[in-house]
């Protein structure tokens, strides 16, 4: 590489940083293409794609069935607001309702919405079903939550670089260690908690798989003290790990269920909330919404996404795969690797520290000039979640990429 020139991704990196928000450190690689597990680069080098967009290409980039739902209702209409019926909006509520077994749906664009959408139907119901007294309800969240960037979200993190001079904070929020079924029976003596919210793994806290029967505990006891399950199935959900919820591996059914992400396939900011018509009809004309939710264009992409999930049995084959890779991983001999945890194709590797100064970001950047795209959370930590269309030679290709490159750049 010349001196005197700055390479195109260089380039295009000092634009973004001139004139973009500095409020993300992504690796240094500019993507323009993608066609299933694979993603190419402005220079043209292609990799495996190890994050999915944070699991919301779990069908794979630019599904064809998926982009035709998307352009084919494009030329037709893509918005009308909820002033106005569409004709694909009662389509898509039954639907998304029959396909995960909830009497009714409220369809929003992003996660972190859908997370807003179930607090204040929670509260709701609390009032208006559970009787408890006006602004006393109590919402219990586990402690390394991750559920958005809302005032509400930050709000219940306790990560200081989520919530740090963001205050003042939302009253009535309550945070109790996660994976802990003491600390929660604890936290239920109060009468006025009306749900407690929790992700089936933490993502953002590292692939933090709990115990197995903790979902199924946590249910019964909510279940036992009038409290709603509030689950966020942002990440796990839509297949990720090797069942279609992350909550059917203990057979839950939460009483409220948040989606995103792959709800859309990575096409469109596509969010949902599914509860029971109990829950849900405590809200009247007026009190929630948004100009997008529900828009004819979402509908007919996440109605196209979904039967993709199941037409190509992306459940079974996450689970599948997931164990190939996990396998793989943990063959990697090298001793600073201290666990691969996971489920499905939501996995993570630790990796203690291996250098002076070096942490997982240097093991992605690596990785990233290898050929594969993956995301460190924490400094140790490096999650790999490629989409769920993944075949066995593919996850074999990445498995050696890994190797090849904690062997390069840590050693044995
Ligand atoms: C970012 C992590 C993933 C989520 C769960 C709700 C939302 C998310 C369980 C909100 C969002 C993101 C957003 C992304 C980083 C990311 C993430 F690294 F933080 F942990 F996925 F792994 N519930 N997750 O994970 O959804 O409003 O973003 O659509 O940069 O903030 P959103």
């Amino acid at each position: 590489m010349s001196v005197h020139t700055h390479s195109k991704t260089e380039q295009f990196i000092e634009l973004e940083e001139r004139y973009n928000a500095h409020n993300y450190h992504p690796l240094p690689v500019v993507l323009e293409r993608g066609s299933g597990v694979l993603v190419w680069d402005i220079e043209g080098k292609q990799y495996y794609d190890c994050l999915s967009a944070y699991s919301a290409v779990n069908q794979g980039h630019c599904h064809p069935r998926i982009i035709k739902a998307l352009t084919d209702q494009a030329q037709k209409i893509t918005l009308t607001s909820r002033a106005f019926h569409n004709n694909l909006l009662g389509e898509y509520a039954e639907f998304i309702t029959a396909y995960f077994g909830y009497d009714k749906v409220l369809p929003m664009n992003t996660g972190v919405e859908g997370g807003e959408t179930a607090l204040k139907l929670c509260r709701k119901w609390a009032y208006e079903v559970k009787g408890i007294a006006k602004d006393k309800a109590k919402i219990l969240f586990a402690e390394n939550n991750f559920w958005g960037r809302t005032l509400a979200a930050v709000s219940s993190s306790t990560d200081p670089t989520s919530y740090t001079n963001f205050g003042p904070f939302m009253p009535g929020f309550e945070v109790i260690p996660y994976n802990d079924i003491e600390a929660l029976k604890q936290a239920l003596k109060d009468p006025n908690v009306a749900g407690f919210m929790a992700e089936p793994i933490q993502g953002e806290a590292g692939v933090v798989v709990p115990d197995e029967g903790y979902l199924k505990q946590v249910s019964e006891l909510c279940k036992a003290h009038n409290v709603l399950f509030i689950a966020d199935e942002v990440q796990t959900g839509i297949a990720r790990t090797g069942k279609l919820l992350a909550c059917d591996h203990e057979g839950v059914k939460p009483d409220i269920l948040i989606l995103g992400k792959a709800l859309s396939g990575g096409v469109l900011p596509v969010s949902a909330v599914l509860c029971s018509s109990e829950i849900m009809d405590t809200l009247h004309p007026g009190e929630h919404g948004s100009t997008f939710g529900g828009n004819p264009l979402a509908c007919a992409v996440a109605m196209e996404a979904l039967k993709v999930v199941k037409d190509e049995n992306l459940a079974e084959n996450a689970q599948q795969m997931g164990e190939i890779f996990r396998a793989g991983l943990k063959a990697i001999p090298n001793s600073h690797i201290t666990e691969v945890r996971g489920k499905g194709l939501l996995n993570a590797v630790v990796i203690e520290p291996y250098g002076e100064g070096k942490t997982a970001y240097n093991i992605c950047l690596a990785l990233l000039k290898n050929g594969l795209l993956a995301k460190q959370t924490h400094d140790h930590i490096i999650r790999f979640a490629p989409p769920l269309t993944i075949n066995e030679m593919q996850v074999k290709a990445c498995i050696q990429i890994i190797e090849k490159t904690i062997l390069e750049e840590i050693g044995a």
